[in-house]
Parts: structure tokens; sequence; C-alpha cells
């Protein structure tokens, strides 16, 4: 697929597209159902249902409506892929995906149905991975009962007890870093009498992405956790790219056709104003559920919530997609387009098209100086650590701040993904491997107690201190061996070859 800059979409943003590319055409029909039909499918027993393999489509595209009038048991195929794709022009991102893109595909189900997912993490991938359907009631969504390591499947059932449209998405630790690389997707639980019928319908999932180099730096750019931390996304995009749904990729529809858009927002961390320029949705499922807004300009989209919005179109045009949170939509790539041709009213609108011409303002970021008291106590930095007590205290918190989501609050960890780090006999051997775990990470196989393990763990970026204490406070804790580690000793790693 071929992204564009986002110079390039913002200077066709509001100018109509001459492209001939047209969207595949999808009337929606809902799914009839009498209500002394409804009541009976309420009472059918599990056992009978019919099993049906579900359809999903990569964005924008959205299954057609179920044509169905009972419930079935919804077998849903997701494969976990990680993988090297373009963010925007010149940029690449190694990306984890549910099924290949970002967003994961679209899965359409029916209020009542039972949801078999069969759940697949690539053998080449690097970590595990699971799912957590907010669409499911259970603990965490499913994401325990679909943990799987790298060249696993692992299998789990819920029933859409609840219509509405909802996110999925990764909750293996860090669980930040598994949204922020792209991996979540929506499953609407199309209500029992169906949705009113529409002319097209279109998938949009907003995502913000950190990598190390700043918007637009070109080549592989690595996931940036400092920047994901602080909430400042180099790219908010649609669709996972910029341009996914823009320039010869926009969406396409035309004059007098009802349009309805399921719009999620995967986070990590920002909550989406979605507008359409140019636009009034008619109808607005509110957060996805049964509450529907009439005549509305802009609605929020929560980090893991979505809507659905719906609008009928009048004139043709290009209708641009923002999150207006503005600067998101013309500076990091939150922008798509939903092209429609057809006939002008000149009475519903003049005809005339505006064209803005985008100017840089200069990001050279300020400072305030500090008073000489105030720079000296940042010269100085926290309190640190006098004795042995004082180190285990505060490398406590550290532990519970940066390793306790992999490794668990007692040291366990999770077999088959994160080693103990109680009783390891691979950490006691040496305690220096713990200095190099933090400064370099661990990867490739390594076997801890008997069990062997073959994933990766990022380095951490901690300062000398906070690794001395961390470290100290695992030696003396679960029913290690105790010893002692200091900055000292961590700088002299730090500065080695
Ligand atoms: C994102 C998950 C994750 C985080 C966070 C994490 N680790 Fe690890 N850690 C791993 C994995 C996975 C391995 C095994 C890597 C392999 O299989 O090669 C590992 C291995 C280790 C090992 C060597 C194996 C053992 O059990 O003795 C040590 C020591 C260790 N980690 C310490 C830490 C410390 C200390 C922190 C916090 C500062 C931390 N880890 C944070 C995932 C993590
Ligand atoms: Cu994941």
């Amino acid at each position: 697929m071929k992204r564009q800059t986002l110079a390039a979409l913002i200077a066709s943003a509001f100018v109509m597209s001459a492209c001939g590319q047209q969207a595949a055409e999808k009337p929606a029909e809902p799914a009839q159902a009498s209500a002394a039909e409804q009541s009976a499918q309420n009472q059918e027993p599990q056992g009978e249902l019919p099993v049906i393999d579900a359809v999903m489509t990569h964005a924008p595209e959205v299954p057609p409506p179920l044509d169905r009038d009972h419930a079935a048991k919804v077998v849903v195929k997701i494969e976990v892929v990680e993988k090297v794709m373009q963010m925007a022009d010149g940029v690449d991102y190694k990306y984890w995906t549910f099924g290949g893109d970002v967003p994961g595909q679209f899965i359409r189900v029916r209020e009542g149905d039972q949801v078999e997912v069969q759940f697949s993490n690539r053998p080449d991938s690097t970590v595990p991975h699971n799912i957590d359907f907010h669409a499911a009631t259970g603990p965490g969504g499913g994401a325990a009962a679909s943990f799987t390591a790298p060249g696993h499947t692992s299998t789990f059932s819920f029933k859409a007890l609840q219509p509405g449209l909802y996110i999925y998405h990764c909750a293996t630790a860090p669980v930040g870093m598994h949204i922020a690389n792209g991996m979540y997707g929506l499953i609407l639980v199309e209500p029992k009498e169906g949705l009113p019928k529409v002319d097209k319908e279109f998938y949009v999932v907003q995502g913000d992405f950190y990598t190390k180099g700043q918007y637009g730096e070109r080549g592989l750019q690595p996931f940036d956790m400092e920047k994901a931390i602080k909430e400042q996304p180099d790219y908010v995009v649609f669709n996972g790219h910029v341009g996914a749904i823009a320039g010869d990729n926009a969406l396409k529809a035309k004059v007098g056709e009802t349009v309805r858009m399921y719009v999620g927002n995967g986070g990590p961390n920002l909550v989406s104003s979605f507008h359409v320029i140019g636009e009034i949705f008619d109808n607005v499922h509110v957060e996805g559920g049964d509450l529907i807004n009439k005549n509305i300009q802009t609605t929020l989209i929560p980090a893991g919530g979505a809507a659905i919005v719906d609008f009928k179109l009048d004139v043709p045009g290009s209708y641009t997609l923002v999150d207006h949170s503005i600067f998101r939509a013309f500076n990091k790539g939150a922008l798509g387009q939903l092209v429609v041709e057809g006939d002008e009213d000149k009475a519903v609108f003049s005809g005339k098209i505006s064209d803005t011409v985008y100017q840089p303002e200069g990001g050279a970021i300020q400072t305030v100086p500090l008073t000489a008291s105030e720079a000296q106590r940042v010269e100085e930095g926290p309190a640190k650590a006098t004795n042995k007590e004082e180190q285990i205290k505060l490398g406590k918190a550290v532990y519970e701040a940066n390793c306790l989501a992999c490794h668990q609050a007692s040291g366990q960890g999770v077999e088959g993904a994160f080693p103990p780090l109680a009783k390891s006999d691979y950490l006691a051997a040496d305690t220096k491997r713990g200095i190099h775990a933090i400064l370099r990470g661990v990867s490739g196989k390594i076997t801890v107690n008997g069990k062997e393990y073959n994933s990766v763990m990022p380095s951490v970026a901690l300062n000398d201190d906070q690794a001395a204490n961390v470290l100290t406070y695992i030696l003396n804790s679960w029913g290690n061996n105790g010893g002692q580690v200091s900055p000292a000793e961590v700088a002299a790693e730090r500065n080695a070859k």
C-alpha cells in the first residue's frame, strides 16, 4: 500500500481528489428477527450452536452485516505477527500486530454468540502475547487465558453478552509497549435486531506511536519508552500508518449515500476528539454503546474505547477525518480522507472549496532559568542510600516500577515467558548477570532452575544507584542468598567494553 507524506496529505486535505479508485460496494442489510424468535434464542442451549468461521477484514474494510436470526459458535482465528512496516514516507517501524497490520482485523459477531478464539503467536515472534477483549465478561477479558509463547496456539471462548463496538488489545507486560506497537483492533457485537441499513461501512482506529527519532526522521525507528511514558507521541495516526486512509488510499463514497464508521482508539495514551471536517454526524453511538446522540460535530473516543458514527452525504468533496486536537492532525499524521463524488447541491453548499497552506511555526523549546539554590538541588539529585537496608527499601520501589510487570510480585516469573528472580540459579551463579540484564537486556536461550527461556528482556534505563538498589533488593528477597551490589560496581560494568 502506498503511503503519502504528511505534507502531501495536507495539500490534498481540502481539495477534491481526482483519482478514480473505487471503494468496494458494501450495502449493509440488518438481520431481521421477530420478538418471538429473539426470546427463543435467549434460551438456546450452547451445545446445539452451529459453528461458523468469523469473516474478518483488514481496515478500512468491514465484514458484511450478519444475516442471522440465531446464535452461533463463531470461530475467530488470530495470528500475532511482529514485522517491520512503513510508518510514514521513509520511516520504518517494527510493529507487533494481530493478523499482520494495524489495527487488527475487524471481527463481527452477534449478541448471544459464543466466540471461540484460536490465538496463535508465530514461531518467529520475539516475545509472548495475549488478547484482552473488551467485549468479553471474565478475568482480563481473556488476557491470561490467551497468554501465548512464540510458536504456540491458545484457545478460549467467551459469550458476547452485550451488544456494542469494543476494542481488543494485547495485555502482555509491558502492556503499554505492546499496545504502543500496534496491538489493538475492534470487535462489533451486533444487537440481535441488527443495525439500520447504510450504504457504506468503514473501519478506522486511531493510535499514537513513539519513536527514537522525531516525526519524519528516516530509517528504522525503534520504540521510545521514555516518550511513551511522557505521553509525547511523534505520530498519531489512523489505521497504523501516516496516509493509511488518505490520498490514494482515501475512503470513497457517493453523494446520497449513508456512511457508517466504526471508529476505535487503541491509544495507548491519547484520547481522540474525532471529527470529520465538513460533516455532521447524524447519529453517534456514544462510546460504542446503546446511547445514540444526534447531530454531533466531534465525538470523544477514549483510549481503549470506540464510537459508531453515521451520516448522509449531501454534497461532493473531500472530507477530512481528524483528531481535532489539531496539531496531531497537521503535525503528527492524524489525518484521513473520505472522497465523495456526485452532483453539487448549491443550496446545501455554495461550492467554493478553500485551499489552505500549512506554515511551520518552528519548534524551538523554551526554558525558564532556575534560581541558584534550585539549580544546586537539581545538581545533587535525589537522596542516596547510605546502607544496605536503605538500598533494599529504595530498591523495592524500583522493582515494583520496572521489573514486577514481567518477573511478578514475588519474583516467581511466568513459566515459558519470564524467568524467576526468586531463587534463580542463573542469577545466583553470578550477580553481575543482574547488572548486565539491566544495562544491556537479555536475549537468546538461557536456562533458569532447569527451565529454558528464549525470549527478550529489554534493557531498563536505570541509573547506577537504582540498578544497585534493585539488585540488592532482589538478592535479599524471596529466599535468595543475600548480598549487596554497589553503584560503583554498576558503573564499572557500564563503562566496561
Ligand atoms: C518486559 C519484561 C521484563 C522486564 C520489565 C524485566 N525483565 Fe528481566 N527478563 C525478562 C525476560 C523475558 C528474561 C529472559 C530473557 C531470555 O529468555 O533470554 C529476563 C531475564 C532476567 C534475568 C536473568 C534470568 C533470571 O531469572 O535470573 C534477570 C536477572 C532479570 N531479568 C532481571 C530483571 C530486573 C532487575 C528487572 C527490572 C529492573 C527486569 N528484569 C525487568 C523480561 C523482563
Ligand atoms: Cu503483545
